[in-house]
């Protein structure tokens, strides 16, 4: 029997054991091929260690005993321990904010104070979610007389989820929470370029004390164990973050399979608008966070950047200053605010993309190359001068970097808004309130913020209008991708047929 488990160092948490098998059935066991693969730490290129790969068959067991679960033992956890069990796994990811955010922080790259920030917010995700698990409430409907007829809202039973690197830990609280409030089981696989804080989380889940195969996380990669979870017959619904090319895969073996309900959560190219009438000294540091956050890397980044002709010299020349002192660096060091990018993958995918801006004839403000001498550090970058017509000003580059152009009038800047393929989110920055309400109502996106960005809570509903996505996280929202309504009519007495 393989040794599970290794001893991984962190600048902040020093020691400790990291898991590497795969968790099924509150326990980490080796794949059935007994196959592994290597985690990079994105800061220094180095291999970190090696965890279990999950293949087909390790799919299959995940599968069986979540399903056992679900017929078992979570059938008969009412729900109210349901919600103390989440808000203890809440309180237990507290308890070990540093430990789980400087995993993360080695795993992902991201700095150490945005992974402390999102230890809190799945802390915030869980007891959120824990409390809705005791208020899951049909409705009585009055028909008839002599007949009694109510609703259920009953869980869909085993969930397979697939999540990304991006937000490793924030993902996963984010599609566990409404799945087992409600009563499901879940097979969870993490991204293959962040595979070690859902193992670190997994410790907890058993500690917490929520019963064998309630929970199962497996890591591996999306065309074997991701492509198994899209397509099984044994999985009654799948929910997916990732890319639009392969949430449209997820969706075609979703159907050919056994129509296992779908929701998705892809990508975005969100414009972020400031007005004449803006706080340029605000409206410069909510779009410097917009797009700098989490390097980029992040679904809702405001990428596209539109500003109206009055302020834009201005603002131009403020953004330009503002996004030069950002803290780029080891995640490790408290000030850094922006880290490597998560893999060599990405990072040649966004120099291309910036390389395509320069060939396109775009101007770079700032940035525009590498950001030292080792690991995957991008400038933080800046086009201005930028078309729609662009690929910079189209497609999602998923980095640190940014398109700005030029607008006159309001109804100019609705169209260029709208003008793309995806609706995740978008912001605008004005003092008129008038504009403020007219603008967000006529933007195609799941969120607009007015005067901040990226500002989200789990309260609030979060997806995608038109290749953003099916279905809404966080909020109750979330509460109807994991319950099915069942129906029931009682007849009380009255005629026979
Ligand atoms: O995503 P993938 P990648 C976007 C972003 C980024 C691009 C590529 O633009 O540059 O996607 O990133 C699993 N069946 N987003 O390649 O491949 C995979 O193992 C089932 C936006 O990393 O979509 C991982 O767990 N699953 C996004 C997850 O899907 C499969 C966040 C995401 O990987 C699979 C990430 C398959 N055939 C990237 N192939 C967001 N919305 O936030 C892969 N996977």
């Amino acid at each position: 029997m393989a040794n599970l488990f290794v001893e991984l160092k962190t600048p902040v948490s020093g020691t400790y054991q990291q898991p590497t098998g795969l968790f099924i059935n509150n326990e980490f066991v080796e794949g059935v091929d007994k196959q592994t693969f290597e985690v990079t730490n994105p800061t220094t290129e180095e291999v970190i260690c090696s965890v279990s790969e999950a293949t087909e068959k390790d799919v299959d067991i995940a599968v069986a005993a979540a399903r056992a679960a679900f017929n078992g033992s979570w059938r008969q956890t009412s729900p109210q321990q349901r919600s103390i069990l989440l808000i203890k796994l809440a309180d237990l990811c507290e308890k070990n904010t540093d430990l789980l955010a400087s995993v993360e922080s080695l795993d992902n790259g991201k700095s150490i104070s945005l992974a402390r920030g999102d230890v809190g917010a799945v802390v915030g995700c869980l007891r959120y979610y824990g409390g809705w698990a005791d208020k899951i409430e049909g409705k009585t409907i009055d028909i008839a007389p002599d007949m009694f007829h109510y609703t259920r809202q009953e869980p869909i039973g085993v969930c397979g989820q697939i999540i990304p690197w991006n937000f490793p830990l924030l993902m996963l609280a984010w599609k566990i929470g409404p799945a087992l409030a409600t009563g499901n089981t879940v097979v969870m696989k993490t991204a293959e370029q962040t595979p070690l804080s859902g193992l670190v989380f997994a410790r907890l889940v058993k500690e917490a004390g929520f019963p064998p195969g309630v929970l199962n996380i497996i890591t591996g990669f999306g065309k074997v164990a991701g492509a198994a979870i899209s397509a099984h017959m044994g999985i009654d619904k799948v929910a997916f973050t990732g890319s639009t090319l392969v949430g449209r895969q997820v969706m075609k073996a979703a159907a050919s399979s056994n129509l296992k309900k779908v929701t998705l959560e892809l990508g975005g190219k969100s414009p972020n608008i400031v007005f004449n009438d803006a706080d340029i000294e605000a409206a410069v540091s909510w779009v410097n966070f917009g797009i700098y956050y989490n390097h980029g890397q992040c679904c809702c980044a405001g990428s596209r950047i539109y500003v109206q002709e009055g302020v834009y010299d201005q603002f131009v020349a403020a953004f330009k200053k503002r996004a030069e002192e950002n803290k780029v660096g080891d995640p490790f060091h408290p000030e850094t605010f922006q880290g490597p990018q998560v893999s060599q993958i990405q990072y040649d995918r966004i120099m291309a993309y910036i390389q395509s801006g320069k060939d396109q004839g775009a101007t770079v403000e700032t940035g525009g190359g590498r950001h030292g001498e080792k690991g995957y550090f991008i400038q933080p970058t800046i086009f201005s001068n930028v078309t729609n017509d662009m690929k910079i000003m189209q497609e999602e580059i998923f980095g640190p970097v940014c398109a700005i152009s030029k607008f006159s009038t309001e109804d100019d800047v609705i169209a260029l808004g709208n003008d793309s393929t995806y609706g995740l989110a978008a912001a605008i920055h004005t003092k008129d309130l008038n504009t403020a309400i007219r603008v967000s109502n006529a933007l195609h996106a799941g969120t607009v913020w007015v005067n901040c960005y990226n500002l989200l809570n789990h309260q609030l509903p979060f997806g995608g209008y038109k290749e953003s996505g099916i279905g809404r996280e966080l909020g109750e929202a979330a509460l109807a991708n994991y319950t099915q309504t069942k129906s029931v009519a009682i007849r009380l007495g009255g005629p026979l047929f």
